[in-house]
């Protein structure tokens, strides 16, 4: 009986992403789901990115956390157009669903982005199954984390288009090994691995280039 409820969610809401990404696919956006665990840096990652590459690649946010607007304040002092969902006021669900972003798509200039970015709530389990009309998934893990992620987490990593590795700053401090890391991720997906430090922008050339890419395949052409 759960599982049937469970299904008939999960596809309610599939149907909610298609229209989602019909909406984003006229306006020519590209849309990233970012996925981590709480703290690994998806913010962070977002403000070193917006500070390159905004207002050249028109960036725009949809922040999902369980409360509090800090996230989208954060990218806002960026000078990206950011909007916040705080799921405490629907349900307090730990992930994003297509209904939240469909609201949320509702208080942007759609016009003015290219490149949509929308942080899930911090949790690498149940973001993993609700679609929410995205082009790309970005899987944000840190080194504090330790380098089992991948192989204890398979179906959010499997599932990434591209997946970040943040503070790596912190390697000198850890008994993390890359080697490790990047064997447990090539046994559940082949997407492409940028470590980087959101905090010393060690790393981020390889990752703001993927982030072009990504708009030049898929939303308008620079
Ligand atoms: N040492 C180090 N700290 C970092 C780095 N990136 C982020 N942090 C710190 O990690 C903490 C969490 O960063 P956030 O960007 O808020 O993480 P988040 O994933 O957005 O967190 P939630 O939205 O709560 O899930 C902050 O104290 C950041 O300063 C990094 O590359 N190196
Ligand atoms: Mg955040």
């Amino acid at each position: 009986m759960r599982v049937e409820v469970l299904e008939r969610i999960l596809k309610v809401n599939d149907a909610l992403a298609e229209e989602v990404r019909a909406a984003l696919d006229r306006a020519g956006i590209v849309a990233v789901n970012v996925i981590g665990s709480p703290g690994s840096g998806k913010t962070a990652l977002l403000e070193q990115t917006a500070a390159v590459l905004h207002p050249r690649v028109r960036l725009g946010v949809i922040e999902g956390d369980i409360a509090t607007t800090r996230d989208a304040e954060r990218l806002v002092r960026c000078g990206v157009p950011a909007v916040q969902i705080e799921t405490r006021l629907v349900g307090g669900a730990c992930h994003l669903d297509a209904s939240l972003v469909r609201m949320a798509l509702a208080r942007l200039r759609l016009e003015e982005i290219e490149v949509l970015f929308v942080e899930n709530v911090g949790n690498l389990v149940c973001p993993s199954a609700y679609g929410l009309g995205e082009h790309l998934r970005v899987v944000v893990a840190s080194v504090p984390e330790g380098d089992d992620k991948p192989a204890k987490y398979p179906a959010t990593f499997a599932r990434a288009s591209a997946v970040v590795l943040n503070k790596v700053d912190l390697l000198p401090v850890t008994d993390f090994s890359m080697a490790a890391f990047a064997e447990s991720l090539r046994a559940v997906s082949a997407a492409p691995l940028f470590p980087l430090s959101a905090r010393t922008g060690e790393g981020l050339g390889g990752w703001l280039a993927w982030v072009e890419a990504q708009r030049a395949d898929w939303g308008r052409a620079p």
